[in-house]
């Protein structure tokens, strides 16, 4: 059976989580706790990044949370969730990686930088544009791309859902916020969203997670003055 790795708290094996449960795909959760699981010897030969989701498919191992939706979607088609049409292929695949590439950073810094900093008002603009982006792509259609629900509806769906606990008010928005009310219907959603404790834990370790980079960084960064 398929095994994946992850963890509830993660937003990224949370994508994979939704895609397995909306297609109805039989699996083995191994729950992977980022307190350290990632960092054994086992693990990292499963994924050197130390990163999940992992999934492990008749003994094909996929890494890369975006890489497994698409396995996923070739592998079991029914319900389809990448459409084949040009222009609502382009729009899945823009809201997905606008998701990654511009809101996730964002959502990063609401969480780990100071009330005070000037960085917080600098996320909120950037997500502000993301929004109004999203608002567009959608258009009036129920889900990105497609009247189904679609891939870009799971990856953004995420990220803008954590938004009004962290301050973002989605009534500015209110195609969005019908969408995500539309989301919120679905069993799939209900079964994998965080409760407020969780919610909670899950930005106390992106503060740690945050934390451990910029001290990663810093040591590369006295290493290569050194050499
Ligand atoms: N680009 C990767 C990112 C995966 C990722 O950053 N996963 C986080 C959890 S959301 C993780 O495993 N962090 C543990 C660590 O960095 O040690 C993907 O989309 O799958």
């Amino acid at each position: 059976m398929l095994k994946f790795y992850y963890n509830p708290l993660s937003p990224n094996a949370r994508r994979v989580w939704l895609t397995l449960l909306e297609k109805e795909i039989s699996f083995e959760p191994v729950l992977i706790k980022l307190d350290g699981d990632q960092l054994q010897p086992e693990f990292i030969k499963i994924n050197p990044f130390h990163h999940i989701p992992v999934v492990v498919d008749d003994g094909f191992r996929v890494v890369e949370s975006l890489a497994i939706m698409d396995y996923l979607e070739t592998k079991y088609p029914m319900p389809v969730m990448l459409p084949s049409e040009p222009q609502a292929l382009a729009t899945v695949r823009m809201v997905q990686t606008v998701t990654a590439n511009e809101l996730f950073s964002q959502v990063i810094s609401l969480i780990s930088e100071n009330e005070d900093s000037p960085k917080i008002l600098q996320a909120k603009q950037h997500i502000d544009k993301v929004l109004k982006l999203f608002t567009d792509l959608l258009s009036n259609s129920p889900y990105f791309g497609s009247k189904q629900l679609t891939l870009a509806d799971i990856v953004a769906g995420i990220g803008v859902l954590s938004l009004p606990p962290l301050g973002i008010n989605l009534n500015d928005y209110p195609k969005l916020n019908e969408w995500s009310e539309r989301l919120m219907q679905r069993p799939a959603w209900q079964k994998t969203q965080l409760s407020a404790e969780e919610f909670e834990a899950f930005k106390r370790r992106v503060r740690v997670l945050v934390k451990l980079r910029r001290r990663e960084i810093v040591r590369g960064n006295k290493a290569n003055v050194n050499k």
